[in-house]
């Protein structure tokens, strides 16, 4: 009897340290995860510049670095940028395609984006755990088109802050897309294009747009 106690605590014990072991190799491997978005453009006969890049995510420890690079966007001008999601249940957005222009004028605008892809989530602006979708603090495309963004945060500040707007959401970011958004101010629209609250439609219109995926962990 004896023995067989003891055996058992020494099986106990290996399968104790085996759990810690594979804790180990767990968290191991969630330390380093990147996830990439492939910009591709959308509007470009408006905007008349095929806006297009690269947004990557990676995840470092507690750390998440968020890096967007972008070419052909309209030039001197700033250009909002975010991940947008479904803020109810676990949907996957995806990015809109001409047939989501469902009014037909031509542009898909913000408001054609949102049975797709979702809502506006995370900004990439100098303080993404701020969560402030429209602000000045935004990159600015030099006279070229082009940009490069990067930004370190707490992974854990920008969950909590998530979570908080987004009641039962985390970041999921597999199932997000990245818009870039903004048409130069002089851009003549038609009526029918939709804006967010009092800010000007040319400045969220989308112009590029990505999948996020997982490429790495
Ligand atoms: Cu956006």
């Amino acid at each position: 009897m004896r023995f067989q106690k003891n055996s058992f605590a020494a099986m106990s014990l290996a399968g104790v340290l085996a759990t810690i072991a594979g804790i180990s190799i767990v968290q191991a491997g969630n330390s380093h995860v990147t996830y990439k978005a492939e910009l591709s453009p959308l509007n470009s006969k408006t905007t008349g510049s095929d806006a297009r890049g690269e947004a990557t995510f990676a995840v470092s420890g507690s750390q998440l670095t968020i890096h967007v690079s972008a070419k052909g966007v309209p030039p001197n001008m700033e250009h909002l940028q975010h991940f947008h999601g479904f803020a109810k249940g676990d949907r996957m957005s995806r990015c809109p395609t001409a047939r989501d222009d469902t009014n037909r004028d031509g542009i898909i605008d913000i408001v054609e984006t949102e049975p797709v892809a979702g809502t506006t989530m995370v900004p990439f602006d100098n303080d993404p755990v701020g969560m402030s979708m429209v602000n000045d603090t935004f990159p600015r495309a030099g006279a070229h088109g082009s940009y490069s963004y990067e930004k370190t945060v707490s992974l854990k500040a920008l969950e909590a802050a998530f979570t908080k707007k987004f009641s039962g959401q985390k970041l999921d970011l597999g199932r997000r897309v990245v818009f870039l958004h903004g048409f130069p101010a002089s851009t003549k629209l038609p009526a029918t294009v939709a804006s967010l609250d009092d800010v000007p439609a040319q400045v969220v219109l989308p112009i590029a747009c990505g999948a996020i995926k997982k490429v790495r962990d």
